[in-house]
């Protein structure tokens, strides 16, 4: 048994969706903002409280990056994530940790700390934080010059990049329904048009149509 809890909209679990697909793997998708009995279900699975939680057998993982490395070693057979030698190792996850600099700077500021910004220090932490986001994009931005981001394959670091800008390009049509996408356009963060081009040549893949449909 193969089953995904995930948040629908988030990119860490489409990252887990994309990779799944990727490897030619089915999995049961339990929503645990629609159906909060599938939350209590994935805390009760693992103490991470965040999505995505993947189980697969008797394996529970938790982490849209953890979630990938296990799907590579788990599936060695199938189309491969990650890249093998070191070099290609070393780009794939510069670029996968860039990233997440910048989600974790939006998710944190635009959420989980938004309750602070009428702080006195919010103003000088918020600027601090949204500059790490701006430099780590424009790293990635520079590297989006190739249709797939580390060799000549679809791997772990388009997953990344892929699902960052479709989260972020997405705000503007989410902001009426979702408050917690209506606090984070607030921040002010702009995507580099080269990496909206880069997510916009991949559109038409089948693993991005099916995930995005
Ligand atoms: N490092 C985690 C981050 C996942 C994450 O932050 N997920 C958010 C959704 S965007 C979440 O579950 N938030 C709920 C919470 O923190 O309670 C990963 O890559 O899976």
């Amino acid at each position: 048994v193969r089953v995904l809890y995930h948040f629908e909209h988030s990119p860490f679990s489409r990252r887990a969706r994309l990779a799944l697909h990727h490897k030619g793997l089915d999995a049961e998708l339990r929503e645990t903002r629609a159906n909060e009995s599938y939350l209590v279900e994935a805390r009760k699975l693992t103490p991470i409280r965040t999505m995505p939680v993947l189980v697969d057998g008797d394996h529970v993982i938790a982490d849209s990056a953890a979630i990938v490395q296990y799907l590579d070693l788990a599936y060695p057979d199938r189309p491969r994530l990650w890249p093998t030698s070191a070099d290609g190792a070393a780009a794939a996850l510069a670029i996968t940790i860039e990233c997440d600099a910048v989600l974790e700077v939006l998710v944190d500021m635009g959420t989980r700390y938004f309750a602070l910004r009428n702080d006195s220090a919010w103003p000088a932490v918020l600027r601090e934080r949204m500059e790490r986001a701006r430099i780590a994009s424009e790293a990635l931005a520079a590297k989006a010059t190739r249709p797939f981001l580390v060799g000549d394959a679809w791997g772990a670091a388009d997953l990344w990049v892929l699902s960052m800008v479709r989260w972020i390009a997405g705000f503007p049509a989410r902001a009426a329904t979702s408050p917690n996408i209506a606090q984070i356009i607030t921040l002010g963060f702009q995507i580099p048009e080269p990496l909206v081009a880069w997510a916009n040549r991949h559109a038409n893949r089948p693993d991005v149509t099916s995930v995005y449909a």
